[in-house]
């Protein structure tokens, strides 16, 4: 398995700057990308990554994507005088051009490469460029937005040319769409792209009839353009979310692709003057997560927009202590995604209905406006962003800006604990122990009773009951101190333990643990203080047991041919984690469990992105398969690849629908469809 972040950097693509005075242009500043360096050293990032040098990207591999006229206009600007390099520049949609311009674009597509390269051989695991001028915005003939060649799209094509790629997706959550790589790929089947983007109802720039969601490709390439139009500013972290769980995941997994490009523009994150959106730069941590799920974890990550300096910089090093295995720090505000935003998530689902496999049975329909359930549903603008302030409106909003940006950087230097994932030094242990991996000793008999018998005191006369907790609580002891960050734990009574573990998580001072519990859990906490909230996942139903807010049975059995796990997972599991915001997770495996080892492995992944990465996993079963997928899991390898994919047969999605409809006015995150229960 590959490891270790690229990244690239290279201060001489600071030297393309405007010459002239134009409103339109004078935010894509130089210091975008010097400032973002400068962040990234402050935080100690920059020794942490393998650093891999830039080139110019050949005339050959500009070809790849645009026309040789458009090289060669751009080449001949190397010599002209400002008022030439002024007039070639006014062909183009918010264009400059300098003298060192087309050095720079050609490092900006060399540096997007020598990435790609790094990561197709293996080199490193996953990596980020810092590259100017962007490139999203350009066209096979045009220079358009900032950008002169697209090096995300020439980065596609090379990938696909040099080794053969047959599926690769490309993640534009830059805040504008990135038209050019939509025109560059969309009768192109290979290549998945998806790009969220402000629009305000074809209002903002570039105000393109196909930004909207109906553009879904063309020829082979239907169903392989995803426009999630955002029709209001202000969408915040609840929102980047929930598009996440409720459309590009499902279509990403379903795709599943050989590599994750990224069009990485920050202008879409708080502050951002283009932007005008609320996600706090943390969100960029959460998103860059969940893609290093896919490809293996072969994920590339390139700089395009990002206009708030501050903003920008902090949200470049939530995305590259992500790339490198940091715990994910914790969403703050409401989770809860706004009106305007469920019915953009709404029509993109009705309108990708007939291309993909796991939209079906999903009932869509397309929406106008949600007007009449608005009571049910929140405002965009009114996302918090922080626990300090609730309302960020736009006017005149930069000192609440800068204030929060000043508090974010004390949030993202929370402690990294040096030794990631604590285990008991047992049987089979061995295959799973690595550098990253602490050997704890089990507690022993008397302070697992004077533990216990604060919570549990009829256990305290049980002596082997008592003992089959001393690995669990040896392993949570640990990471409550924040000496380590996860822990795996065998016991051969794995709902005793995880109800001890609840109990003593709540005592220590925790508000919520969260506990995914897998197989028959014969002994269930008391949950109404609301501070535990169980999912149980078992293959029959209960008898006489009902699910209520903090204690969700879900009946599933996985499919035995492949794996249509995803579909609960993102469509129910992380929703209802995300809008609970646990401190604490604690994933269970019981007797009988229904699902097999790649699907407790990607729960183990993806709930890595709650609680600050905290999760104990205690086990029950002793398949030692099953014990090295999850250790490796919680050590932040990527999830195994699932085989052939599998969709959801139309019980199963019925069954998903039903819970969402019964839980989404309480688990906000849950709401993806107009539908909602009054
Ligand atoms: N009235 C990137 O973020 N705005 N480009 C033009 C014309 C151009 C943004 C407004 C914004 C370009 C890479
Ligand atoms: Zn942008």
């Amino acid at each position: 398995m590959a490891s270790g972040t690229a990244l690239i950097y290279d201060e001489k693509m600071a030297t393309h700057k405007l010459l002239w005075s134009d409103p339109i242009c004078d935010i894509e500043v130089p210091e975008r990308l010097s400032s973002s360096y400068e962040q990234l050293k402050s935080y100690h990032l920059v020794e942490r990554c393998v650093p891999v040098p830039a080139r110019e990207g050949s005339e050959e591999e500009i070809l790849l994507v645009h026309s040789l006229e458009h090289l060669e206009v751009a080449k001949s600007t190397q010599t002209m005088n400002e008022e030439e390099l002024k007039r070639v520049s006014e062909n183009y949609d918010a264009f400059f051009f300098h003298p060192s311009t087309y050095h720079c674009a050609r490092l900006a597509v060399g540096a997007t490469l020598q990435l790609v390269d790094a990561v197709m051989s293996g080199e490193v695991r996953n990596g980020m460029a810092l590259v100017r001028p962007p490139g999203h915005h350009s066209q096979r003939n045009a220079a358009n937005g900032f950008c002169l060649f697209n090096n995300v799209a020439i980065a596609a094509e090379y990938a696909k040319l040099k080794y053969g790629l047959q599926r690769i997706l490309i993640v534009d959550w830059d805040v504008h769409h990135g038209q050019g790589i939509q025109y560059i790929f969309e009768e192109d089947p290979s290549v998945l792209y998806f790009s969220w983007h402000r629009y305000e109802h074809q209002e903002f720039w570039p105000s393109l009839k196909e930004s909207d969601y109906d553009a879904v490709g063309l020829g082979k390439g239907k169903g392989f353009n995803i426009n999630l139009p955002w029709n209001k500013v202000g969408m915040g972290n609840s929102d980047y979310l929930a598009a996440f769980f409720h459309v590009l995941l499902p279509m990403a997994f379903e795709f599943d692709p050989e590599l994750v490009i990224v069009s990485s523009g920050y202008d879409s994150g708080i502050g951002d003057p283009e932007g005008q959106m609320n996600a706090t730069p943390e969100v960029f941590a959460h998103l860059t997560h969940f893609l290093m799920q896919l490809a293996n974890g072969k994920l590339c990550v390139i700089l395009e927009g990002g206009y708030h300096l501050k903003s920008l910089g902090e949200s470049v090093c939530m995305t590259v202590k992500t790339l490198l295995g940091d715990p994910v720090p914790q969403i703050t505000g409401e989770m809860a995604p706004c009106l305007s935003a469920v019915e953009s998530i709404q029509n993109v689902r009705a309108a990708h209905k007939p291309y993909w496999k796991w939209l079906a049975y999903e009932d869509t329909s397309f929406l106008q406006n949600l007007s009449t359930k608005s009571h049910l549903l929140k405002k965009a603008n009114s996302n918090t962003s922080t626990e300090h302030e609730t309302k960020i409106t736009n006017n005149n909003n930069t000192v609440k800006v800068e204030r929060f940006l000043e508090l974010h950087m004390k949030n993202i230097l929370f402690p990294v604990p040096p030794i990631k994932t604590a285990t008991i030094g047992s049987e089979g242990s061995e295959h799973f122990l690595s550098e990253h991996v602490q050997l704890v000793k089990e507690m022993d008999k008397t302070e697992i009773k004077s533990l216990v018998s604060g919570f549990y005191a009829d256990l305290v006369e049980e002596d082997k009951i008592l003992l089959s907790l001393g690995s669990m609580l040896a392993i949570l002891d640990k990471i409550l101190k924040k000496e380590v960050c996860n822990g795996i734990a065998a016991s051969p009574t794995a709902a005793l333990s995880a109800a001890v573990a609840l109990r003593h998580s709540v005592r220590f001072g925790f508000q919520r643990v969260l506990c995914v519990f897998v197989g028959d859990m014969q002994i269930t906490p008391n949950t109404e203080d609301g501070k535990m909230l169980i999912i149980n996942i078992c293959e029959k139903e209960q008898p006489g047991k009902t699910s209520c807010k903090h204690c969700i049975s879900l009946n599933w059995k996985e499919d035995a041919e492949g794996n249509d796990f995803f579909s609960a997972v993102l469509g129910f599991i992380l929703p209802v984690a995300y809008s609970y915001q646990p401190n604490l997770t604690v994933i269970a495996v019981g007797p009988n469990r229904s699902l097999g080892i790649s699907g407790i492995s990607l729960l183990v992944a993806l709930l890595q992105g709650l609680a600050e990465s905290r999760i104990v996993a205690v086990i029950e079963d002793t398949e030692i398969s099953l014990l090295q997928s999850v250790a490796k899991a919680l050590g932040g390898a990527s999830t195994p690849p699932f085989g052939i994919y599998v969709p959801p047969t139309q019980e199963k999605v019925k069954k998903i629908k039903a819970l969402r409809d019964q839980f989404q006015q309480e688990w906000k995150m849950l709401q993806c469809s107009g539908k909602l229960s009054d």
